[in-house]
């Protein structure tokens, strides 16, 4: 039986084109399989048949303009198709009608309730309970006894039915001071103590006494390398202070939880702390992964074996996978990352091996926003594969970090609010003791009213000091302290340098589930340096040991070095045979190899079909679209090729309507850990808002900074998780370079492969949105970036030709770069591809059209992006109107070209004695008469790169300025980039050279009313 397809509903739109058939006639297709593609001037999506079985016929050609209800063509399906189909919508009709029935029967009761509600309320005398001072804040206790019963009841619940149930009751007991209003608990924080009490710390498995060791060797080794370079050349630099402090916290971590990828496991990924490295640097030269000369180079990078000064996988492509040092970026990125790998899982593209990520970050980095600005996103996301660990030592750069608050407090009540797992690590096992001796709480009273200034003023000084100033404070403190000697007192450690706490920290942290943990480890900046360094404001800067200060790191850790060998700043490593390199290394072995490691065992994905771009190549005919439709339309191509298919990951900062991919929506899903738990109000659209577990397009929200960790994610998947994955990240160009720039740089130093989009870019191009939206730079950033390849094409055919030999370069060959092309709004038409001009588009420039009638006075016109079609019409005024011939040339690439330029130019400055080669643009040009006219819509210096590589005279026109609202005709005039400039420079441009009469230039000065007293728009 034949049933027809239809058009559904399409939104708002009428009348819209078939520009694809995807079905003919015969064809057995499968339910949502697409029948044809229907494009309007916003948006481009496949309608999907809504049926299974044979086409029987087509009621539509291409060209045709549609609307809901049209009929696409005739399919022969089978009953029960039609009947389950007819089943679904009847039972979808049905489930909705009863919905709005039980809605409406509910009405009555609902309203019973209320009443009820009311009336108890109304019933309920308000009790007018005087106030206790107590209430409105930690002034003194009025009622010790009263208090006291309370402890009391709490304690034995504890001890009878335990936490769960303790929770329960002060659970309920808030909800009810809550709804008696009179005054909020106030619960953001929880006291100033460990988050895990020692009778519940999980014991750690290792040799507390050889790991000491082992890490006493990391710490001298990391030291000795920073204070030896830094005697090679003062200029040289580095850090001590941090690793020193975050020593206990990464070894626990090397020890007994970080697995590293080998063929049988994924393997956890760690962002370690930018300025910690020389602590990374030392193990591995413990471990024989690294050797002494190595670290004797630390920071010698150009010319030696030499180690790079923070994690650069761009520079140590073999050891670091993440970049970290510019702060913040590495927990943000971290985030993303745990959720891309939540997002391969739920696709089906990888196992869930309980792989976790954990990001290693500074108590100073948590003010950079992008720090804590996803954190939400981590728990909404239920990252349980997520761990941060914030070394808080209290001090940054330059200071404390919060002299006079509590940065644990601050950071515990923010990531609290955002519900992640809290562990604070604040106080080492000394303290136990005492904190089990304060039943009267005035130890926690004490620790709890301290600010960080004084306690790092306490680590500064000594022993007695701390009698002084911290148990001083109360008789009772004092006394509690009094047998201890101020040896003893010193030795009261922070949780973060005692590896009991910490290790019990991290084995909950693995064991968390639905939720990220965050812990909040006290540690010392410049731990064991003594006067010279141990929680000191300078310690973050200090580098120069003097002998004194080595020979007592040496002592204080227990170095077996001479003091001669310790005045040249020797490195330590104990026999292969000793128990220390034995443990280390087994330790390793146990968690499965090395870390840091970078590594990729992913396969290419194989070519799309060669004609995958076919419709892009020839003439569109009379429709008029922008390159963003086309690129959308390549990404739909793509989505139909079955190995390709899978690895795109479109990623969008909702944005998605406005570059008319909507329908991807549908067709691919967006992804959302949870599905979809409501049915959306457009459920009934082509391009409805379908949430999926499985859904492809990561639709960001508002972050480029989110969307662009994404895409780093992805764009590093095939090192991270072995699986070359696509990203296409479009976004506003505007919001692209400049807002996220140092990510782009982070992207190229990850080594990150995938397809930037600046959509609606160009400064004219993007008319009313004015100074914030225009873009006219975008293309300038993308040139400082070494391993970004950058375009801005004008056709559809030269996208297609850029994109597909992306593909090639990035997947084919495995290149390590990335692209970054500028598509446009502006419709217009869109020629067939010219002949032999492939290698030219991906040059940068090749010849789009000669007007060669006049044969007399010649000029080069070149544009870029839209602009390229002004330089067309000025070509066509130029020949008809004053009778001079020239060559139009598409630059489809300044950046490109400029790299060719200076490779060229280098080359033959280093041969003076060969004949000099030609770059590709005076290959281009060099033979070509008359002067040569520049213009795009990005600055002028986009343009002028090509400057220096041609002997001919130059003009480059471009759109330096502001941008503003208008239409693009007079944003153009405005800029001076339209062809009524264009004509009137190129005549300037002759007259100067003798070529015409000045006269003629001046005449078009009027003709087309430029003022010449209009200052330059960049004063406007
Ligand atoms: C974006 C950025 N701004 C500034 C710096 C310079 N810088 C390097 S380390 C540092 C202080 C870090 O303090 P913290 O985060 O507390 O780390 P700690 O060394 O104390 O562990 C600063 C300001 C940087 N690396 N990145
Ligand atoms: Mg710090």
């Amino acid at each position: 039986m034949s049933t027809k397809i239809p058009v559904p509903d399409i939104g708002d739109f009428e009348s819209v084109e078939i520009i694809e058939i995807l079905v003919k006639a015969g064809d057995v297709i499968n339910k949502n399989d697409p029948v044809v593609t229907l494009e309007s001037d916003k948006s481009s999506v496949e309608v999907p048949s809504p049926f299974a079985g044979k086409i029987s016929s087509l009621k539509v050609k291409i060209g045709d303009k549609v609307s809901k209800g049209s009929i696409l063509a005739l399919i022969d399906n089978n009953e029960s198709n039609e009947k389950s189909k007819l089943e679904g919508k009847e039972k979808i009709e049905l489930d909705k009608l009863e919905v709005v029935q039980k809605e409406e029967n509910l009405l009555p009761i609902t309203e019973k309730i209320i009443q009820q509600a009311e009336s108890t309320i109304d019933q309920k005398p308000k009790k007018i309970v005087p106030k206790k001072p107590y209430l409105n804040g930690n002034a003194a206790d009025i009622d010790p006894k009263e208090t006291q019963e309370w402890l009391d009841s709490l304690d034995a619940v504890l001890k009878q039915d335990g936490t769960d149930r303790a929770h329960y009751l002060l659970k309920k007991l808030t909800d009810e001071a809550y709804k008696d209003g009179s005054n909020k608990p106030f619960t953001r924080t929880t006291p100033y103590i460990n988050t895990i009490p020692p009778e519940l710390e999980v014991k750690s498995p290792g040799d507390q006494n050889l790991e000491k060791r082992i890490r006493s060797l990391i710490r001298w080794n990391a030291a000795a390398m920073v204070v030896k370079a830094n005697k090679k050349n003062p200029e040289l630099g580095g850090h001590i202070g941090t690793f020193a402090s975050a020593a206990t916290l990464y070894d626990v971590g090397m020890n007994h939880f970080w697995r590293a990828k080998n063929n049988k496991f994924g393997g956890d990924l760690v962002y370690f702390q930018g300025h910690s490295a020389p602590g990374m640097y030392a193990r591995s030269f413990l471990e024989g992964r690294l050797s002494a000369s190595q670290l004797g180079n630390f920071r010698q990078e150009v010319g030696v074996d030499g180690l790079s000064s923070y994690p650069h996988p761009w520079l140590m492509p073999k050891f670091w996978q993440f970049p970290t040092v510019s702060m913040g970026l590495g927990p943000v990125l971290a985030i993303y990352q745990a959720r891309f790998t939540k997002y391969l899982i739920n696709r089906g593209l990888i196992k869930d091996e309980g792989r976790k990520i954990w990001a290693f970050l500074g108590d100073g980095e948590t003010d950079e926003p992008e720090s804590l600005g996803a954190i939400s996103l981590a728990s909404r996301e239920k990252l349980d594969n997520l761990i941060f660990v914030i070394n808080c030592n209290l001090q940054r750069l330059d200071g404390p970090v919060r002299g006079n608050g509590k940065i644990i407090q601050e950071l515990e009540g923010i990531f609290r609010g955002a519900g992640w797992n809290v562990i604070k690590v604040i106080w080492g096992s000394y303290w136990d003791q005492l904190l089990a001796k304060d039943k009267s709480g005035l130890l926690i009273k004490r620790m709890n009213e301290c600010v960080d200034g004084e306690y790092q003023a306490f680590k500064a000084n000594d022993g007695s000091y701390v009698r002084e100033k911290f148990f001083g404070k109360y008789p009772e403190l004092k006394n509690l302290v009094s047998s201890m000697t101020d040896k003893d007192i010193w030795r009261l450690n922070r949780g973060g340098h005692d590896p009991h706490k910490v290790y019990a920290a991290y084995d909950d942290a693995m064991k968390t589930k639905g939720k990220p943990t965050v812990i909040l480890a006290k540690t010392i900046k410049g731990y064991g340096m003594g006067k010279s360094g141990e929680s000191i404001n300078i310690t973050h800067q200090q580098k120069k040991l003097g002998e004194e200060d080595l020979l007592y790191y040496r002592d204080r850790f227990d170095i077996p070095l001479t003091d001669k060998q310790v005045k040249n700043v020797e490195f330590y490593k104990p026999d292969e045979k000793s128990d220390e390199i034995r443990y280390l290394k087994e330790r390793r072995m146990k968690l499965g190899g090395n870390l840091p490691e970078r590594t990729s065992f992913s396969k290419p994905i194989k070519k799309p079909a060669k004609d995958i771009f076919a419709n892009m190549l020839k003439s569109q005919g009379d429709r008029e679209m922008s390159t963003t439709m086309a690129l959308v339309r390549m990404l739909t191509n793509l989505l139909r090729d079955k190995n390709i298919a899978p690895r795109l990951v479109p990623i969008i900062p909702d944005e998605a309507r406005t570059f008319g991919m909507e329908g991807f929506f549908r067709k691919i899903g967006i992804y959302a850990h949870e599905g979809q738990k409501y049915e959306p109000e457009d459920s009934e659209q082509l391009s409805s808002y379908r949430e999926d577990k499985k859904g492809q397009v990561l639709e960001e929200g508002i972050t480029e900074t989110g969307a662009m960790s994404s895409f780093i994610a992805a764009g590093t998947s095939y090192t991270n998780h072995d699986l070359e994955m696509i990203p296409v990240y479009t976004f506003y160009s505007m919001f692209g370079f400049q807002r996220v720039m140092d990510l782009i740089w982070a992207a190229g130093d990850s080594q990150a492969r995938g397809f930037l989009i600046g959509a609606t870019s160009g400064r004219t191009t993007l008319a009313g949105e004015g100074l914030q939206h225009q873009d006219g730079h975008s293309q300038i950033l993308a040139s400082t970036v070494p391993n970004c390849v950058s375009y801005d094409p004008t056709f559809a055919y030269e996208l297609a030709v850029i994109f597909r030999e992306g593909l090639k370069r990035m997947h084919d060959k495995q290149e390590n770069i990335f692209y970054y092309l500028t598509t446009m709004n502006e419709n217009y038409h869109h020629p067939e591809m010219p002949k032999n001009c492939e290698e030219g588009i991906l040059k940068g420039m090749y010849l789009f059209k000669e007007f060669n009638n006049k044969g007399k006075i010649k000029v080069q016109l070149l544009g870029s992006g839209t602009i390229l079609r002004e330089m067309i019409s000025a070509a066509e005024i130029l020949s008809k109107e004053y009778n001079i011939d020239s060559d139009v040339w598409s630059v489809t690439s300044f950046n490109e070209l400029r790299k060719d330029g200076m490779k060229t130019e280098r080359k033959n400055l280093l041969n003076p004695a060969e004949k000099n080669k030609k770059s590709f643009v005076e290959e281009c040009l060099s033979k070509r008469e008359g002067p040569i006219i520049a213009a795009s819509d990005y600055m002028r210096s986009f343009a002028d790169q090509i400057r220096p590589y041609i002997s001919k005279s130059f003009y480059s026109f471009g759109t330096d300025g502001y941008g503003r609202s208008d239409s693009r005709k007079n944003l153009r005039k405005f800029f001076e980039v339209d062809k009524e400039h264009i004509v009137t420079y190129t005549l300037s441009a002759l007259a100067k050279e003798q070529l015409v009469s000045s006269k003629d230039a001046e005449k078009a000065i009027k003709k087309y009313n430029i003022d010449k007293d209009k200052p330059m728009p960049t004063e406007l």
